[in-house]
């Protein structure tokens, strides 16, 4: 007889326990059943009463078992004995881990002061809310993840800043949108970023009309009434220039940007120039297929925009996110049924303890002087810029920093000009990774942490893309070796440092998170699941929304008042055929990277074999007519090449591109070669990227798309290239002046 203990479902018969969970193999949210048996899960399923998933689970969900129980996961900590990157490492206890790093950051801090330490993290994961804690906690402003100038938080701050919050597309409602936009985003592969991908398809199975904006000829663009194939890193003139039709055609909503825009009218004399003549050579889209897409799109309601990180990876990223801002504002598609909407937040903001760190040691922070979105005052969540920060370690300027935490970030592949950041990483005196594999950024530490994968931890899901009002739990079901949850570590380490916060039990600070507005505690969670309060739409109309003038600043008061142009305007990409035409006649493609494979998390699971077997060797695409004139064919190599570095992928041919545009992979490393690097060289796209100026004056974006490439037929037998990297990566720290401390 089965007999039901809350959510913990006891199969009588065959002794399995079910337990509800959240898989986050990718940023998460999808409900899962975690089926165990003598403590061992072996079975996961999607929960079919989750909103989110309805019980479907992705190809990486649904193979989180070799994610969990894979041969090559780390077991126990690990100190380094050979050379750094030598991969020589013996086993020692948690209490030396803890001991070693407790007596590093305190040595640090005393000679190079509080800032002298970094914290890293990777993108969203369970503990990336804990992490800025954690620093703020231990004194040092200098805390990164990529994403935070390269993925979603400009979205984020561009959102808050212009209309107060994040809009998001909500899919769960009855009300379906009639239009989808997809912008530089391909939700179908890359699911959690704003919405769920099964969200997405329950909308497109009522066939509302869509837009797709992508250079490349996506499922997506394949199927829509309009794709707009535009030249990569482009996507602010195209906007600007759809602003310009939809408000020169007057197919604006009148009554909404009467009532709650500000700036209309400067925002339609700005635009009065970008018109899609104007746009079409910039582009290479034509100018009537521009004008046709900006009325369908403002004459179809209601509609959502779904975009994504393409637009991210440009200087260009702050002007893009604050013309796209614009689209639904001026057509009023914004929080009500079927359009983008506002997250009810029924969670307060997670407690990152940015209020205790001292105003001059915020002031402190490697980015805060010179891009206030994302470092300085205007940001929502302030951190490092990545090329600033990293300058700092390897020549001491403006004041050193010596010691990395990383807590699950493979830097040596997801970072642009990832040459330069091996340099980085090897100029530290000491690095601590905490990481699930050894990856090549973890061969580089001095000290190893096991963690636990998300089936082994507590803790709740609730994060600004969850547009859909749901909470849910991850909880720790198995122990696998001596890892331990992320949470957990930042803890020890700051009590055993002896500072006076983040020491308290996490579960602590879940219960605070539950208590506030749900009225519940972490252990009820856990019982439940998931909840989901009831969805409110017009938010606004009650108290406005919460910016200065407490409507949607198309005009932005507060990048105004920081001495930021308060209107999108357009850039051109800094490497192109046009900005650089010298430079193209060396590099005459257009590189992209990175486009989301459903196989591949970034740089993870190329060590699971299930996934692994769908993609088993990097790829790049090429129009066939590039083949042809390059002289090769599918499944060749080819070296592609920048005047950063080079890669080498297999040919895949694809009419869906243009001929002048490759796109590469991105994340590849051969988690099956011993050596300590892992083939990080060879195939590995960020040997391309740039992570010089210019960057984005709001947020510091460097260049990770829209770069300027050449392609190289290779043997297979070919020595793959490696960076000639200097003899001594010991940093000039002697020569700096006196720091203010
Ligand atoms: N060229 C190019 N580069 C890109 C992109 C691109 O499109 N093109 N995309 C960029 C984007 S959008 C992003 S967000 C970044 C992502 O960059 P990263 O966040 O560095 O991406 P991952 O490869 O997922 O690295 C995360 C690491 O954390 C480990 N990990 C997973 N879960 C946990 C955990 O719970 N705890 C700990 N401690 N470790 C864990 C994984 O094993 C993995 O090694 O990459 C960027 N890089
Ligand atoms: N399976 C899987 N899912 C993922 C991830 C993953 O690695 N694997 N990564 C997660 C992360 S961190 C992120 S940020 C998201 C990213 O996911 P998305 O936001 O969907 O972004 P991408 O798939 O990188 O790119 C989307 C589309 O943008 C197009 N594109 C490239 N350059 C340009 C350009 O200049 N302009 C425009 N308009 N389009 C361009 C590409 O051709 C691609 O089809 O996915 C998340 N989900
Ligand atoms: S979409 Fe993400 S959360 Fe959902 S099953 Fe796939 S990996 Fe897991
Ligand atoms: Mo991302």
């Amino acid at each position: 007889m089965d007999q039901i203990l809350k959510n913990t479902v006891f199969n009588a018969k065959e002794n399995i326990i079910i337990k509800k969970s959240t898989c986050r193999n990718c940023h998460g949210g999808c409900g899962v059943l975690l089926h165990i048996e003598d403590e061992k899960i072996i079975k996961i399923e999607g929960d079919p009463e989750h909103p989110m998933n309805k019980g479907a689970l992705c190809p990486m969900g649904a193979s989180a078992l070799e994610q969990i129980y894979n041969p090559k996961r780390l077991k126990y900590p690990m100190r380094r004995v050979g050379e750094r990157g030598e991969g020589k490492w013996e086993r020692i206890t948690w209490d030396e881990a803890y001991d070693e790093i407790v007596s590093k950051i305190k040595e640090t801090q005393a000679e190079f002061g509080d800032e002298s330490i970094w914290v890293g993290t990777g993108t969203g994961r369970h503990h990336f809310a804990y992490v800025s804690r954690f620093a703020n906690a231990i004194g040092t402003p200098n805390w990164c993840e990529p994403g935070t100038a390269q993925c979603f938080r400009p979205r984020v701050h561009g959102s808050v800043l212009t209309m107060g919050q994040l809009p998001v597309c909500v899919y769960t409602n009855e009300e379906m949108p009639e239009l989808i936009m997809f912008w530089g985003h391909n939700p179908l592969y890359s699911s959690p970023d704003g919405e769920m991908g099964f969200g997405v398809k329950e909308a497109l199975a009522r066939k509302p009309k869509t837009i797709v904006v992508d250079p490349r000829e996506t499922m997506l663009a394949r199927k829509a009434d309009i794709w707009l194939q535009l030249r990569p890193g482009t996507d602010d003139a195209l906007a600007l220039a759809m602003l310009n039709v939809i408000i020169e055609e007057d197919l604006y909503d009148h009554d909404f940007v009467d009532e709650w825009t500000h700036g209309f009218d400067e925002l339609a004399e700005r635009v009065k120039k970008y018109t899609p003549e104007w746009a079409a050579p910039i582009t290479w889209c034509k100018a009537d297929q521009i004008r046709e897409a900006a009325r369908l799109y403002a004459t179809v309601k209601p509609s959502m925009l779904e975009w994504g990180c393409a637009i991210e990876h440009t200087p260009a990223c702050f002007q893009t996110v604050r013309a796209l801002l614009c689209l639904p504002s001026i057509t009023g598609n914004i929080d009500h049924p079927g359009s983008w909407a506002f997250g009810m937040t029924p969670i307060p903001p997670f407690p990152q303890l940015f209020d205790k760190m001292p105003q001059e040691q915020q002031k402190k922070r490697l980015g805060y002087e010179n891009f206030k979105v994302l470092s300085g005052e205007l940001a929502q969540l302030p951190s490092a810029h990545i090329p600033t920060l990293f300058e700092a370690i390897r020549s001491g300027n403006p004041y050193p920093v010596r010691a990395g935490l990383i807590f699950g970030n493979n830097a040596l592949s997801t970072y642009g000009e990832v040459e330069l950041v091996y340099e980085t990483l090897k100029s530290l005196d000491y690095l601590m990774v905490a990481e699930l594999y050894m990856t090549p950024t973890a061969e580089l530490a001095d000290l190893i942490l096991p963690v636990s994968t998300w089936a082994e931890v507590d803790t709740v899901v609730a994060t600004p893309f969850y547009a859909q009002n749901v909470i849910s739990v991850q909880q720790k079901t198995i122990q696998y070796g001596e890892c331990i949850q992320d949470e957990v570590i930042m803890t020890e380490i700051c009590r055993r440092l002896g500072v006076e916060h983040c020491t308290e039990d996490p579960e602590e600070v879940f219960d605070y998170l539950l208590s506030d507005q749900l009225g519940m505690k972490f252990h009820e969670l856990k019982e439940k699941g998931w909840v989901q309060p009831e969805f409110k739409y017009h938010k606004y109309k009650e108290n406005g929304f919460k910016t200065p003038t407490g409507k949607i600043e198309l005009y932005s008061t507060l990048l105004e008042g920081e001495g930021i142009d308060p209107l999108p305007y357009f850039e051109e990409p800094p490497e192109s055929p046009y900005s650089t035409p010298e430079l193209a006649k060396e590099y005459p493609f257009i590189l992209i990277t990175g486009a989301r494979i459903p196989m591949f998390f970034q740089s993870e699971f190329r060590q699971m074999p299930t996934l692994r077997k769908g993609r088993p060797e990097p790829e790049c695409e090429l129009h066939p007519d590039t083949a042809e004139s390059l002289g090769v064919k599918a499944g060749d190599w080819v070296s592609i090449e920048t005047e950063r570095g080079r890669c080498r992928q297999k040919v895949k041919i694809f009419k869906g591109i243009d001929p002048n545009v490759i796109h590469a992979q991105h994340g590849w490393w051969f988690p099956e070669e011993d050596s300590p690097d892992h083939g990080n060289w060879r195939s590995n796209a960020n040997t391309l990227t740039s992570m010089q100026p210019p960057y984005c004056s709001a947020m510091g974006t460097y260049q990770l798309r829209a770069l300027l490439c050449k392609v190289i037929p290779v043997a297979e037998s070919e020595e793959p290239w490696r960076p000639d990297f200097p003899e001594s990566f010991e940093p000039n720290v002697g020569d700096i002046q006196e720091w203010d401390r």
